[in-house]
């Protein structure tokens, strides 16, 4: 397995300490879903990427496994007050994902989708980032199902519910929308070395 790349000091670009403000190491891994599990099978799971692109993308889940992937030892902070660090994600890039679709000028966007309703949002540039992944196994193994498995998406650099499990569409947009917890009071931007938790409207 070629080596992982070390995502752990991507605070540094956001003049934070290691370990957030207001956030607490564990080591456990917490379970976070709006509405529990849902179920999936490998026949009928579909990857789609629509909206302003040249190319839209629907791929099964072996055409998704054949992707270039790559594995990241990367920190991990949700909103509700744990960080878990180290956490080795293999998958695909954001940009890996953006160049298949070869998304077009205008597109300045992004809205997640997800088998249980879920959705979040993104401004693209936040999401041209080498550590927005689509992460298909952890530690090596296939990810977790309460994790967000066969398919999440990880934001180190924003609190996790910027990262959608259970993962099957990618919109791009040619102007902003907000997603689930966007809309019930979680911050927009959500960074988390500015403590950004909540929207204030
Ligand atoms: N599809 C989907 N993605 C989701 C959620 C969800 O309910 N559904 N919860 C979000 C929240 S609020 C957090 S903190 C993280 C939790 O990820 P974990 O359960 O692997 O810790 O997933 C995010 N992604
Ligand atoms: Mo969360």
């Amino acid at each position: 397995m070629p080596a992982s790349k070390d995502k752990t000091a991507t605070h540094e670009e956001f003049d934070g300490e290691r370990l957030p403000p207001g956030q607490r190491q564990t080591q456990q891994f917490p379970v976070l879903s709006k509405s529990g599990t849902p179920g999936w099978d490998m026949e009928s799971w579909r990857f789609t990427v629509t909206g302003a692109v040249e190319d839209e993308l629907d791929l099964s889940w072996q055409e998704f496994c054949d992707l270039p992937s790559e594995t990241q030892k990367q920190d991990f902070h949700c909103v509700t007050g744990w960080s878990r660090f180290d956490n080795e994600f293999t998958g695909v890039t954001f940009p890996t994902i953006a160049e298949e679709a070869d998304v077009e000028d205008e597109a300045v966007h992004v809205l997640f989708g997800s088998l249980d309703g879920y959705t979040t949002n993104l401004p693209l540039e936040e999401c041209m980032r080498e550590e927005v992944l689509f992460v298909r196994e952890l530690d090596g193994q296939p990810l977790p199902s309460e994790h967000g498995g066969p398919l999440r998406v990880v934001t180190p650099h924003k609190y996790a519910y910027k990262g959608a499990k259970w993962v099957t569409s990618v919109e791009f947009l040619t102007e902003p929308k907000r997603g689930y917890w966007e809309k019930r009071g979680y911050s927009n931007t959500a960074n988390p070395w500015q403590e950004e938790r909540y929207s204030s409207w």
